[in-house]
């Protein structure tokens, strides 16, 4: 976990900042971590973070752009050594919170990383979770518990929250039905296909975002949130379309449900999400092939990421997540050495 000291420092760059610059995962975790601290010091940039799986060199043409006096990465668990040598070069001091396997990087003095499994009590909380420890805004926990839930995660806070706002969110301990049985998991699935949108778009849902201060407000379709509700309804329709051909596939082995397909939307992780929801017993893979290249999003009850790690050995790719829930990049010639590896492995 992170220390009390910790997050006073980070709180104490929050107010420092005259001009800062956010940039954030391209999720739901990432999402809220940034409007958490957004709404705590008022000022400010977001940019939601599309390449991967780090924050790459050409992300410095904002640094350029905007000028800012601090930078913060939120749950980004890669920067590029070219943006980190940019940031150092035009002395702009780097806050990286994240939580995620600590990255082998090249320190230096501008910064500050922040993650709560490198510490004496090991612990992966989402790193919105910690935003909402840094600013402790009460009326900003609805955020907080977006940010959580879309990881995975229930915080000690979900029961009291369930109290004050039954209406959003009955309390659970299984993250799974929580996600697909109340009405903040529905908020999620729309922030993460809204998330998908061009990135006009997205710098338009922020600037909602921001000021939105009722969750309710975003299950209404108002002038602030129609172009979400249509963006998700959107792609809803050919999500639903594609879970149904994945459920086809359940019964294909005992215990891999291995999917894959291409187009020109990536919901693999989202599909993979809910395919383990329906199926929590089965090792979930979900590829989606774009040109040469296949993502990869694994769900299981057993340790999937040590799982996905040792079916590609041998094959070139990357790999990366958490212990029940991870992502990989492979190309596509190798998907079935890929996927006979894994399923070897599991007899
Ligand atoms: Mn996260």
């Amino acid at each position: 976990m992170l220390s009390q000291k910790q997050l006073e420092k980070i709180r104490g760059f929050l107010e420092r900042a005259q001009n800062p610059l956010f940039f954030f995962d391209n999720d739901v975790d990432g999402l809220a971590s940034f409007l958490l601290l957004r709404k705590f010091c008022s000022k400010g940039k977001g940019i939601a973070i599309k390449s991967f799986p780090d924050l790459n060199v050409a992300y410095t043409r904002k640094l350029h752009e905007f000028k800012p006096d601090v930078i913060f990465v939120l749950d980004k668990p890669i920067i590029s050594k070219g943006f980190l040598d940019a940031a150092a070069e035009l002395n702009m001091p780097l806050v990286w919170i994240d939580h995620h396997p600590v990255p082998e990087f090249e320190a230096n003095e501008i910064v500050n990383y922040f993650n709560p499994l490198v510490n004496e009590n090991p612990s992966n909380e989402p790193t919105s979770y910690w935003c909402y420890k840094i600013t402790r805004h009460k009326g900003d926990e609805w955020i907080a518990m977006l940010g959580c839930l879309a990881d995975w995660f229930i915080p000690e806070f979900a029961e009291t929250f369930s109290k004050e706002k039954p209406e959003l969110f009955t309390f659970t301990n299984e993250p799974a039905r929580a996600l697909y049985e109340t009405e903040l998991g529905r908020i999620i699935k729309m922030l993460s296909f809204a998330l998908l949108d061009r990135t006009s778009m997205v710098v338009k849902m922020l600037k909602n975002l921001i000021i939105i201060k009722d969750p309710k407000e975003l299950l209404d379709i108002t002038t602030k949130t129609a172009s979400i509700h249509g963006r998700y309804k959107q792609i809803n329709r050919k999500y639903e379309k594609i879970l149904n051909k994945a459920k086809e596939f359940v019964k294909k082995n005992k215990k891999v449900l291995f999917f894959q397909y291409g187009g020109l939307l990536s919901l693999s992780s989202e599909l993979a999400n809910e395919l383990f929801y329906l199926y929590p017993n089965k090792i979930v893979v979900v590829a989606y092939i774009k040109g040469t290249k296949v993502n990869v999003s694994l769900r299981a009850k057993i340790d999937v990421r040590k799982l996905a790690e040792k079916a590609l050995e041998g094959i070139e790719s990357t790999c990366g997540g958490h212990e029940h829930a991870c992502g990989a990049t492979l190309q596509v010639t190798d998907l079935p050495k890929f996927r006979d590896n894994l399923i070897k492995s599991t007899k």
